[in-house]
């Protein structure tokens, strides 16, 4: 058998927005919330693929390589906490049409691929903390990062020395 790749499509958080939410999250939430995710690892997911095969990533990238669309403005200026699975993240409180369309037609065409979606709806979300607490306090409203998303990308995950690591493999821009 061929090795395999845990991948997922998503979009990057520019750098310097990522650290500006390491330092509000340092700000906001006491340290035992749980396990922060590091800078360079925020991101918010599209489509997650599970572990994938070369020829299966091959018919997935060039997929992907055909979608057309403008790129969008997003805003992170919500927050909430999954209990169930641990999470706490930042989110959008309207996320954009193009946001919606990109991650459906990500995930129509995984599923056509043989890359289950399962049946919970797309929220779109940027996981903060993992293994949270059973009870988290959230940040009071008002706060917000404003972006352009110009591109999307194909990551990898990586556990290596004990981290999980996320490469991008691939990048596509946002044009028509
Ligand atoms: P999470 O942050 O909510 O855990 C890499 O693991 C990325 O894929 C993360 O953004 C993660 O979402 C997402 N992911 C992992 N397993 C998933 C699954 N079974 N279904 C949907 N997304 C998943």
């Amino acid at each position: 058998m061929s090795a395999t790749r845990r991948l997922f499509f998503a979009l990057e958080i520019p750098a310097a927005i990522q650290q500006q939410i390491l330092h509000w999250r340092a700000q906001q939430f006491p340290q035992e919330t749980g396990r922060p995710v590091a800078a360079a690892n925020l991101h918010m997911t599209l489509a997650f693929l599970g572990e994938v095969g070369s020829k299966k990533q091959q018919a997935l990238t060039t997929l992907a390589g055909r979608i057309r669309q403008p790129g969008f403005a997003l805003t992170l200026d919500d927050a909430g906490h999954w209990p169930r699975s641990r999470v706490v993240w930042l989110g959008t409180r309207r996320a954009p049409r193009g946001l919606l369309q990109l991650a459906s037609l990500l995930r129509a065409q995984a599923e056509r691929s043989g890359c289950p979606q399962g049946t919970r709806p797309f929220h779109p979300h940027v996981t903060l903390w993992r293994h949270a607490q059973s009870l988290v306090k959230l940040p009071a409203p008002g706060f917000s990062w404003r972006w352009e998303v110009e591109n999307f990308a194909l990551y990898e995950s990586l556990f290596e020395q004990g981290r999980t690591r996320y490469r991008a493999l691939e990048r596509w821009p946002l044009t028509q």
